[in-house]
């Protein structure tokens, strides 16, 4: 386990929820893009206008509410968060949602059971995409293990991922939430023992290779484009979650830079930058972000409310103010 253990506090639930929503909308706009500028970046970080959030954050929001409503000791009811998943899209289809997720909704709405749903698309392989990654950081807060969050993980994945990658997309993005929960902001983060006890949660090959190169790269001071080289920018889950705990591992202090480096790597930006965001803001919390940034989120309200509901959860006795 990473060394330095601290309590999780309010501030800290609320640190996952907000950075990760900052990440996705401030990345948004820069979805697609081979490369970001940092000179667009700063803009669009100084601009007035309201910061929309897309899929990212409305499923992180679902997957939210459903840990916040849920007080058994099951936590995670996958037949119901399917239909809330769904619901989640049928609401707001416009939300930039990707090709394969919004088929397998539309199946469930239409009665499908969620099992073969799952594995209606890409010609029966189901989903290798990082969509059950980018929702996934909240169960980080109901979960009393390392290994306990990359099973929840994984699970709140099923819905829509069937392939392994995109669920062990999940269960590595959860453990790395719940690691960096539990991580202590006043002492340096240990990169190297980060990723090792990933690779305890994450049992894979391909993904233990994408550590390794992780490694190398935060120990190297690799920039984004370089990173992105490396590892990917794209929507696959391991051409991007790997990414996103680089950027996050890289400024792991400071939660602006990390999102900032995260959307410079571009291609999958706002996905990418949503997962580090989460890290990061788990680790420094919300009170390191910019006031003004968070006032201009959509969605700050909801996810206020939902920190006040996940804080109090008793998976988190030792909640202290903060
Ligand atoms: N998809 C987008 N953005 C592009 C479209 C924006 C929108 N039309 C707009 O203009 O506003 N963003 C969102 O999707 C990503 C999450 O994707 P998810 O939920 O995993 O979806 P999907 O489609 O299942 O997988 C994503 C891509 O991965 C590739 N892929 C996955 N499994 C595959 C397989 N078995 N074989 C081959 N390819 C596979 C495909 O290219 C999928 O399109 C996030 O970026 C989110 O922000
Ligand atoms: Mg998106
Ligand atoms: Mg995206």
């Amino acid at each position: 386990m990473t060394a330095a253990f601290a309590a999780v506090t309010h501030d800290k639930v609320l640190g996952l929820l907000l950075g990760g929503a900052l990440g996705d909308a401030l990345g948004a706009p820069f979805e697609g893009r081979p490369s970001v500028d940092a000179a667009d970046l700063a803009a669009e970080e100084r601009a007035p206008s309201r910061l929309v959030h897309t899929d990212d954050t409305a499923l992180t929001l679902a997957l939210a509410e459903h840990l916040a409503q849920r007080r058994d000791a099951e936590r995670l009811d996958v037949d119901a968060l399917a239909l809330e998943f769904a619901r989640a899209w049928r609401a707001e289809p416009w939300r930039g949602y990707g090709s394969g997720t919004p088929h397998v909704f539309g199946l469930i709405n239409a009665g499908v059971p969620w099992t073969e749903a799952s594995r209606a698309t890409f010609q029966g392989q189901g989903s290798y995409g990082n969509g059950a990654a980018m929702r996934v950081a909240p169960v980080a807060l109901v979960a009393d293990s390392l290994h306990h969050a990359a099973e929840l993980g994984q699970r709140s994945g099923e819905p829509t991922h069937s392939h392994k990658h995109g669920q062990h997309g999940a269960a590595c993005q959860a453990a790395a939430a719940y690691l960096a929960l539990h991580s202590d902001p006043a002492h340096p983060l240990d990169r190297t023992r980060f990723l090792q006890d990933l690779a305890r949660a994450v049992r894979s090959r391909p993904w233990h290779e994408k550590f390794d190169r992780a490694t190398e790269l935060t120990r190297n001071g690799a920039g984004p484009k370089h990173t992105a080289h490396a590892l990917g920018n794209d929507a696959s889950a391991l051409g991007s979650v790997p990414t996103a705990l680089t950027a996050f591992l890289t400024h792991p202090d400071d939660t602006t830079q990390t999102i900032r480096y995260a959307i410079q790597t571009g291609g999958d930006a706002d996905t990418i930058a949503a997962m580090a965001g989460a890290l990061a803001g788990a680790r420094n919390g919300a009170s390191t972000l910019s006031r003004g940034l968070i006032s201009r989120l959509e969605a700050a309200d909801q996810l206020h409310h939902l920190a006040d509901q996940l804080a109090g959860h008793p998976r988190n006795p030792t909640v202290t103010s903060g």
